[in-house]
């Protein structure tokens, strides 16, 4: 799974070099390509926006140097997603869909937006992360790359992905222990102290904890 990411703030994604998403990149489960938008811009000021027609507040990303930037990374099976708060709301279902696809684009807005032109010409979806204002589309960008990276074969184990898959589809959970078994006079659960099988006991906790 290759994911080519548009962006003018490329340095936001060095946390990647940490983590979950370092093990996908070291085991070439994945492939992160950041290109700067700015790299595109035919001004001897790397100007990248201008202000919007009809008036408003802020600034808006122009159409040639966002296409430009499209054309260096673009591929025939490639799907462009433009990280939008107006796009439709990512969800669990719709990560697993996007783990099955080859090459993923992701168009990082900024200012006020990106001249809608551009948007009509290239891209194939609008995904928002939940209703709220964010200064960019660099985090969304992130938690899409991190969620759909999870469900890309190898990246973890099998034992998590199954563990997620009893969860009833809406992100069932339960109370999770370690050691020590006593902590602040506070005990671990009777049931979840005992030599059973780890599967077994997997069910039980299920059991026990499920309207709790
Ligand atoms: C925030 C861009 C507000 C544009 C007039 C008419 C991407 C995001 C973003 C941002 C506006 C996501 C306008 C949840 C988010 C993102 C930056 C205002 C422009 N002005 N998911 N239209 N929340 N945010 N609209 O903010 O780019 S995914």
């Amino acid at each position: 799974m290759k994911f080519s990411i548009l962006t003018l703030f490329p340095e936001m994604f060095d946390s990647f070099k940490s983590s979950i998403i370092k093990r996908a990149l070291d085991k070439n489960l994945i492939e992160i390509e950041l290109v700067n938008i700015r790299d595109f811009s035919k001004n001897k000021h790397k100007k990248v926006d201008d202000t919007p027609y009809g008036g408003g507040a802020g600034m808006v990303m122009m159409p040639d140097v966002v296409y430009d930037a499209y054309q260096s990374v673009k591929s025939d099976m490639a799907k462009v997603i433009y990280l939008s708060p107006q796009g439709k709301t990512l969800n669990q279902d719709k990560v697993k869909a996007l783990s099955k696809e080859e090459h993923i684009i992701l168009l990082c807005g900024h200012y006020e937006g990106i001249d809608q032109r551009v948007i009509d010409e290239i891209v194939d979806e609008e995904i928002s992360i939940g209703d709220y204002v964010l200064t960019g589309g660099e985090i969304p960008a992130m938690v899409l790359v991190d969620s759909v990276t999870r469900y890309v074969d190898g990246a973890i184990s099998k034992e998590s992905v199954e563990e997620e898959s009893f969860s009833n589809g809406n992100l069932l959970e339960y109370p999770q222990y370690t050691r020590p078994e006593e902590f602040h006079g506070k005990k671990v659960p009777e049931v979840l102290i005992s030599r059973k099988s780890s599967k077994h006991r997997r069910m039980e906790k299920r059991k026990v904890f499920r309207n709790n």
